[in-house]
């Protein structure tokens, strides 16, 4: 088991400008470049899609037996198409965005904006002009952020300073069990599988005593374990939560509601040791900079779409960077068009300990990229993402609904 040192009290600490992060000054002209550049367009397609589950998953939000995926295709002049996924839920209980939702978004507050040749520079304006809907405007921007670099090669991934790695460590996010040998079964099979961290999502009606009779399987292991409570306790529950913070010395997901900071101080104080991640919390880098200047912070679950996507995201990691935030990326059980993007950023976050980015075959009977991600060992290598391309008579196979927006 590992030690986390709180970083709390050092958050006004930070760095020396390293050599790395001058070079990323210098850099900065490429954001210049990117938004400079120019896209033309011709239609978005909105592709609902449904894709069966291997397993059921329960979390304190919900059951999920399959993935309800919306696929934005942006399609220029010429026909280059790019390929964005909109991971929000079809219902509006992680965040208030919601499938249905999302569509008449892009339809009624983006589509009737594009005019058939503008920048990046437009395009990110009249989607950041938008308030909230962060997935939605997420899975536009990277359609069309894959359009600009299919036709010039410009990425804004060459803004990052750092060389990304070539293989990236994962995890595996396991949900709520009412059964205790399921519950082993699983554990046991994640271990064998090697990936990196086993994270457990827990809830204030957790069953306590199933993790006593499986922590001498998972004390055993060298594997790291968290938790996710996906903002489940209240100021009643912390008993429940002294619980994990006192038995593992690990860290939980957003323990409490979003914006509750006074229970969030009541759990602070009661387990000074308790080491939170932020997820739902955070969904701009001035939610980061303000849980991290009030000393609350610990370690960022960085989801691309929920902080509105690639260049707000890369935002997030150069501070978490330069503050020596802990930062990984986290999933939405993305198919593998989110996926690949997912594994894409989590690959300049060289300290990152394992993602939420399992294999496509944890998730899926089939996902709709041909190979479907593999994992080696717990870790995913990006070179290998190369090989994997989106296979169009699956996307047809799980269509539920589609509809091509001209303009
Ligand atoms: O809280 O991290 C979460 C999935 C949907 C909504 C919220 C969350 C999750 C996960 C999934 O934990 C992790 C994964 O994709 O493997
Ligand atoms: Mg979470």
């Amino acid at each position: 088991m590992l030690t986390l040192q709180s970083t709390q009290g050092n958050h006004l600490r930070t760095r020396k400008p390293s050599l790395e992060q001058l070079k990323l000054m210098k850099n900065m002209s490429s954001r210049a470049e990117l938004f400079k550049q120019n896209i033309s367009f011709k239609a978005i397609h909105l592709i609902q899609l449904n894709l069966p589950q291997r397993n059921t998953f329960k979390s304190g939000i919900g059951i999920r037996k399959s993935r309800e995926a919306l696929v934005i295709v942006w399609e220029d002049q010429n026909g280059t198409k790019g390929y964005g996924e909109c991971s929000c839920r079809p219902d509006p209980y992680y965040s208030d965005e919601f499938t249905e939702g999302a569509m008449a978004l892009v339809n009624k507050f983006i589509i009737p904006f594009l005019k058939k040749n503008q920048t990046f520079g437009d395009l990110f304006h009249l989607l950041n002009k938008i308030r909230g809907w962060n997935f939605t405007k997420a899975a536009v921007e990277a359609a069309a952020l894959q359009v600009i670099e299919k036709n010039t090669g410009i990425s804004p991934f060459s803004m990052m300073a750092n060389k990304p790695l070539t293989e990236v460590p994962v995890g595996i996010s396991l949900g709520l069990y009412s059964d205790l040998d399921e519950m082993k079964k699983v554990v046991q099979d994640a271990l064998y599988t090697g990936y990196r961290r086993l994270k457990f999502k827990i809830s204030p009606e957790v069953r306590t005593d199933f993790f006593d009779s499986i922590n001498p399987l998972l004390f055993e292991a060298d594997t790291y374990v968290s938790f996710d409570a996906n903002g489940s306790f209240g100021e009643n529950d912390l008993e429940t939560l002294g619980y994990f913070v006192n038995t593992y010395n690990s860290m939980i997901e957003q323990p409490f509601a979003p914006s509750r900071f006074d229970v969030l101080l009541k759990g602070k104080q009661k387990y000074p040791s308790l080491f939170i991640c932020f997820d739902e919390e955070i969904k701009s880098i001035g939610d980061l900079i303000k849980l991290h200047q009030l000393g609350v912070l610990d370690e960022v679950n960085l989801k691309v779409g929920r902080v509105g996507g690639i260049i707000n995201s890369l935002e997030i990691i150069n501070y978490c960077e330069k503050h020596n935030i802990p930062c990984w990326i986290g999933g939405m059980f993305e198919t593998g068009i989110g996926r690949m993007l997912n594994l894409r950023m989590a690959s300049y976050l060289p300290e990152a300990r394992a993602h939420d980015l399992s294999p496509s075959d944890r998730y899926f009977v089939e996902d709709i990229i041909q190979p479907g991600v593999q994992m080696h060992e717990g870790r995913v290598d990006i070179k290998s993402l190369g090989n994997c391309k989106i296979d169009t008579a699956l996307v047809e196979k799980y269509t539920i609904d589609k509809h091509i927006i001209t303009i």
